[in-house]
């Protein structure tokens, strides 16, 4: 799993089997991305932990452990994941005059372990299109990750079709109808209003029809205690199951990582009703909470598959636990 670069979609459908672009990223890339977006985390993390030291180290004592939990529970990791590391630390280091960067490699490590996850990659479906659907509250980010989303599998060469199931707003659908011209893929849509059932039910007819790789099903936002719009999600899903057996391949829950412990009641009351297979964690580039990936991934047991890193159709990578750790703290 890899970061992925930009590259222009083709105007025609590659022939045959691309290998996807994030296969064919490097590590560094993927590294210098994670690192530009989590700057914000980081300026709060990386420079409140080096507060904590003096050119001639430290003493690992009760004091310390309690400031360095304050610090890291800044970061809007939450207490679990902070007393984790806290321990980890005491474990290795109680009693003894340390240095900052022996601190930071055991957190690192700390988080890295935290974090591990069996399957970040995209589910495929074994035959026919792969229906992705894509939840989440208003304005977390989830037209846009489409748009990088349907930008990168174009890239690798697989063909998709958009449903813009947000039928309630349209200028949602006009916002997907863009992506998708510039990304050069179908897009079905709805008249203003229209059951957004019908519109992924049409959206998985034409991918089947075309004989498309991907569905990708966008969907209005709503709150998770919204329980009527919480139950059209369970007709969307049933719908498309309809049409295609198996389907959704995944249900992306999208969440915006500047609200911080937020999104975690968010993912609570989504993944329940809507049966997440996964997170998309946007806008980790706008947030000084990037320590939030922890307790999602703590008490939801979903992979966190992309974080959004920009505005950009490029701006999004494949999550990597070790390059989210490191730059964690990079200078
Ligand atoms: N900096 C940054 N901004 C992002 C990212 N993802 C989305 N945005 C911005 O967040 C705003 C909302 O994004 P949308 O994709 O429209 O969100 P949405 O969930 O589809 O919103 P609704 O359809 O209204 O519920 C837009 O201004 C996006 O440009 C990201 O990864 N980083
Ligand atoms: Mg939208």
């Amino acid at each position: 799993m890899a970061f992925w670069r930009s590259k222009t979609a083709p105007s025609q459908p590659e022939s045959g089997e691309t290998p996807p672009a994030e296969d064919q990223a490097g590590q560094g890339g993927m590294f210098t991305k994670f690192s530009s977006g989590l700057q914000k985390t980081r300026r709060v993390l990386g420079t409140d932990i080096r507060d904590l030291f003096k050119s001639e180290g430290r003493l690992v004592d009760e004091e310390f452990l309690d400031e360095l939990f304050a610090r890291l529970i800044r970061t809007d990791m939450g207490t679990g994941p902070a007393n984790k590391i806290r321990d980890e630390v005491a474990k290795q280091y109680r009693g003894r005059v340390v240095q900052l960067e022996e601190v930071v490699a055991t957190i690192t490590t700390e988080i890295r372990e935290q974090l591990r996850q069996d399957h970040g990659g995209l589910a495929k479906a074994d035959s026919g299109p792969t229906v992705i659907l894509v939840v989440g509250v208003n304005g977390s980010g989830k037209t846009t990750s489409i748009g990088k989303l349907a930008n990168h599998l174009r890239s690798g060469g697989h063909s998709l079709v958009l449903g813009a199931g947000d039928t309630f707003r349209a200028a949602a659908v006009e916002q997907l109808t863009i992506w998708a011209g510039r990304i050069g893929c179908e897009i079905v849509t709805g008249k203003s209003g229209a059951d957004p059932a019908s519109v992924a039910f049409q959206c998985v007819d034409k991918a089947m029809e075309t004989g498309a790789d991907y569905a990708i099903i966008d969907t209005a936002g709503r709150l998770q205690t919204q329980s009527n719009l919480m139950q059209e999600l369970q007709k969307i899903r049933k719908v498309i199951d309809k049409r295609l057996p198996g389907a959704p391949h995944e249900v992306l829950l999208v969440l915006d990582a500047t609200a911080g412990q937020n999104a975690i009641s968010q993912a609570k009351g989504f993944s329940a009703a809507a049966a997440c297979t996964g997170i998309v964690l946007a806008k980790l580039d706008g947030s000084a909470k990037g320590g939030v990936v922890l307790p999602i991934h703590e008490q939801f047991q979903l992979p966190v598959k992309f974080v959004g890193l920009g505005e950009g159709l490029d701006d999004m990578a494949a999550f990597d636990p070790d390059s989210f750790a490191e730059a964690l703290f990079q200078n």
